[in-house]
């Protein structure tokens, strides 16, 4: 599938690299590696992505060359990064285009002309890097530093399930390119805005236990009060899945239209995609998310009553659990 990737992509001069609306770390990281791979190989390559480069991530190489847009501008062809649809770029115009896909989402489809699908990687960014190799283009520091970048966010710093001894040796690939851990991990880590920790005090102040489970909220209201932005929301679950007993954990934001935007989390033993595709939503068994209408408690209640119905089957009595 890689070569038919490749193929395609020589056959065509003017191309598009986008990813998902709100995008993560290896959404962008990977984009902004792709973007620079196409330039090397002689594309007129653009990177364009509906919300534009969060702030924790401007500082990455070529950030400050994407486009931020409603519809994709003129092309070739289209590489998406990370979508189960045209649908998540938020992009208009995407029907008439050649598409490309490539993905490492269980939930992954094959929606486009060409789907390179690879759930047995933690991030695109492996795909990306593979991709780079196979077309003989060599992988400096600023395309290893994006690279870096992604595998790090998407691994959890290296920490979630699925981390092997590949994860490392892609990692330690891109650490000889040129990519600096600590420097990587400075803006992530030591980077939050001041809005982001109030929001965060707020989230744990409704901190919510029900056996294994755990889960937290944020408002509209006390975003606003905050100036709090949509990103200051990234990876605020993961607080509440830091608990000893807890095994999944689950964040809740409000969203201007009164419904709410869902973020699941799992330590391994439970499968949390499931419940997120039962919604409309998408991702990994450990990390995934969705859009539920509220009110809160309502939203609350049908994603704990499913993380409880088969396949999931979560067994909230702690003695089970392990
Ligand atoms: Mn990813």
């Amino acid at each position: 599938m890689l070569d038919r990737v490749l193929q395609a992509i020589r056959a065509r001069h003017r191309l598009v690299v986008t990813s998902h609306a709100r995008p993560d770390g290896d959404a962008i990281g990977s984009a902004l590696a792709c973007g620079q791979i196409l330039r090397v190989m002689g594309k007129d390559a653009e990177v364009v992505v509906h919300d534009g480069v969060p702030r924790i991530y401007q500082n990455l190489p070529f950030a400050d060359r994407v486009i931020r847009a409603d519809a994709v501008p003129p092309n070739d062809g289209v590489i998406l990064l990370e979508c189960d649809s045209t649908r998540r770029t938020l992009l208009d115009g995407l029907d008439e285009c050649f598409l490309i896909n490539i993905d490492h989402h269980v939930s992954g489809r094959n929606f486009a002309h060409i789907n390179w699908i690879d759930s047995t990687v933690m991030a695109t960014a492996e795909l990306i890097f593979h991709l780079a190799r196979l077309a003989c283009v060599p992988v400096d520091r600023d395309i290893a530093t994006c690279l870096y970048t992604a595998l790090m966010t998407d691994t959890g710093s290296f920490m979630f399930e699925g981390t092997n001894e590949h994860t490392f040796t892609v990692a330690r690939d891109l650490v000889l390119a040129g990519a600096d851990p600590a420097h990587c991990a400075r803006p992530i880590y030591f980077g939050h805005s001041t809005a982001k920790m109030r929001l965060l005090g707020a989230a744990l102040s409704n901190l919510h236990r029900e056996g294994p489970l755990s889960w937290i909220w944020v408002t509209q209201e006390q975003m606003q009060r905050f100036g709090a932005r949509e990103e200051d929301c990234e990876g605020l679950v993961n607080y509440a899945l830091s608990m000893a007993d807890a095994q999944v954990a689950i964040f809740f934001r409000e969203l201007p239209d009164g419904r709410y935007r869902v973020s699941l989390r799992s330590k391994g033993e439970v499968n949390v995609s499931a419940v997120a595709e039962h919604f409309g939503g998408g991702g990994h068994k450990c990390a995934s998310g969705c859009s539920i209408d509220g009110p809160l408690s309502v939203a609350v209640s049908r994603i704990v009553e499913r993380l409880h119905e088969e396949p999931v089957g979560l067994r909230v009595d702690s003695s089970t659990s392990r």
